[in-house]
């Protein structure tokens, strides 16, 4: 057996007043309550560093900007980094990054995986941006992904770390198979993900209480079918008066559950993950060498 101990650190709101000192004061102290709990590694939600600030709509770039991360560590976060390191816990985080490449500023909604020596092994950019990109002010909260991040252009990389094959993905990417089954092709064990999901859909108010289930399903069906352990971390509660669904989990490759948090604010619950546990999948029912059919599958590939 290959053990991960693993902790899923479930943040509750962050407050756009919340600086992002506030915010390393408690991942700090998550993360130290994970390592006393023996995990090798800790994982933490999509933008866990500031409010969910897609759910305004602003026209200047300087304000939305201020919720980007210009450099990673920076100045704010590298007391985590140096925290992670002396204590040997590796850890993911999301955050927004602010980034020029081939001499254009660039915005991402990122997330990274550092190993115990606070070394960043893994990296991914948000690819499924869920919401709209306009002004619409009908509904109660906007979700302007679609406006303040560009598509992750990174693929879905895996990393060998942690002793097994690690992937990272972010929100909405859950609810995608294709998201699973690409790092699946790539064998992967470990899918380790952060979401902000608002428990009302203005869209489709119908779906509001079906979103704890939506979200469970989705994971547990993106493990099983890819015979992976996933990790699936909520910022929640209510953030700027929009509440956010709880529900972090860890999900094994069978689809089970096998820690679950309980409420809507900061919450860690641990599990030692057996990398091998998946061994028993890959090697019979989604055995993809014996089984998968990719010529029929066309159609899913295209616009
Ligand atoms: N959040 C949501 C998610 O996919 C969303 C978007 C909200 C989808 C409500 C459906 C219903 O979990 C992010 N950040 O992707």
């Amino acid at each position: 057996s290959r053990i991960v101990t693993v902790g899923a650190a479930q943040l509750g709101p962050i407050q756009r007043a919340h600086s992002r000192t506030d915010v390393v004061r408690r991942l700090i102290d998550l993360m130290r309550r994970a390592r006393a709990m023996g995990c090798d590694l800790v994982a933490f939600p999509e933008l866990g560093l500031t409010t969910f600030f897609p759910r305004w709509w602003m026209e200047d770039q300087a304000e939305v900007d201020a919720f980007f991360e210009r450099e990673m560590p920076g100045p704010e976060t590298r007391p985590l980094f140096e925290e992670a390191a002396r204590l040997g816990i590796g850890f993911t985080i999301g955050y927004a990054e602010l980034t020029v490449e081939d001499g254009r500023t660039r915005h991402f909604n990122t997330s990274i995986l550092v190993d115990k020596a606070g070394r960043i092994v893994g990296k991914y950019r948000k690819i499924h941006l869920p919401g709209h990109a306009g002004h619409e002010p009908w509904r109660a909260f906007q979700h302007l992904e679609k406006r303040y991040f560009e598509v992750g252009n990174l693929g879905w990389p895996v990393s060998r770390a942690f002793g097994g094959i690690m992937g990272l993905c972010i929100c909405n990417d859950r609810r995608w198979p294709e998201t699973y089954r690409v790092m699946g092709m790539q064998g992967v064990e470990m899918v380790l993900l952060g979401y902000n999901t608002p428990e009302h859909h203005p869209p489709a108010p119908e779906q509001d209480h079906l979103a704890e289930f939506h979200n469970h399903l989705s994971m547990q069906a993106g493990a099983y079918q890819n015979s992976t352990w996933v990790v699936g971390v909520a910022k929640a509660g209510v953030e700027e008066g929009c509440m956010l669904i709880g529900g972090t989990a860890i999900i094994a490759p069978s689809g089970e559950i096998v820690a679950k948090a309980l409420g809507r604010d900061d919450e860690l619950i641990v599990a030692a993950c057996d990398l091998d546990h998946a061994v028993s999948y890959k090697t019979t029912i989604f055995n993809f060498a014996a089984h998968r059919r990719p010529e029929a599958y066309g159609l899913i590939t295209e616009r």
